[in-house]
């Protein structure tokens, strides 16, 4: 969080994080194409030629002014694959709170755990732990035939007992459900 006086503006980043191609840019896009133009800053996505994301997506969202504040959100998504874990951690710091995308075929259950595992290694090094800071599941592709069920993924992966959401992130589903409840947590925080 960081406090604009002059502008009188609440900065926050949230972070899209988990393995790759769980839907990460896939919200982001839902969330940039169903929100008012007055909201939301252009999409900027820098991508690979087989459109896989190569350093981040980022969009601007902000909200009406609370007391006087305005909150702006910086959304920002991580690249999934092992060899970008130093964009990952770039991307982490600073995080006022992360949306942990899992993919829900059963399939991707080791590459959703590596990635956990990873947030929680990058957090660590950050002086932070999931156990103590802000994160909400995600368990994307419910549409896909293989999707494991909430009751299972809740076990492998929900240990902390977060707030989760199930989504189809390609059709909308639970996709502002997941962002509403992360915005709530960071303004939780921010009341301590
Ligand atoms: N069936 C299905 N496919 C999805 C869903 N969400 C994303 N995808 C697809 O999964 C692929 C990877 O999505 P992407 O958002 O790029 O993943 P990222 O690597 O986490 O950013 C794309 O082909 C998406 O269209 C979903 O809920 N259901
Ligand atoms: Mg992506």
């Amino acid at each position: 969080m960081h406090i604009d006086w002059a502008k009188k503006e609440i900065l926050f980043k949230i972070v899209y994080y988990g393995p790759g191609l769980s839907g990460k840019t896939t919200n982001l896009e839902f969330i940039h194409a169903h929100l008012d133009d007055k909201l939301k800053s252009d999409l900027i996505s820098l991508k690979t030629r087989e459109d896989r994301t190569l350093f981040f997506d980022f969009m601007q969202l902000d909200l009406d002014a609370i007391q006087g504040r305005k909150p702006r959100f910086f959304l920002y998504t991580t690249p999934g694959q092992v060899h970008y874990g130093f964009s990952r951690k770039l991307i982490l710091n600073g995080a006022d709170a992360v949306v942990f995308v899992a993919d829900s075929q059963r399939s991707r259950m080791d590459a959703n755990l590596d990635s956990l595992m990873d947030l929680e290694t990058k957090l660590i090094n950050l002086g932070k732990t999931l156990a103590r800071f802000p994160w909400v599941l995600q368990y994307n592709k419910r549409d896909c035939s293989s999707a494991e069920s909430i009751g299972f993924l809740q076990r492998k992966l929900n240990f902390l007992n977060v707030p989760y959401f199930e989504a189809t992130a390609i059709t909308g589903d639970g996709v502002f459900e997941t962002l509403k409840s992360v915005i709530t947590l960071v303004f939780e925080k921010m009341k301590d």
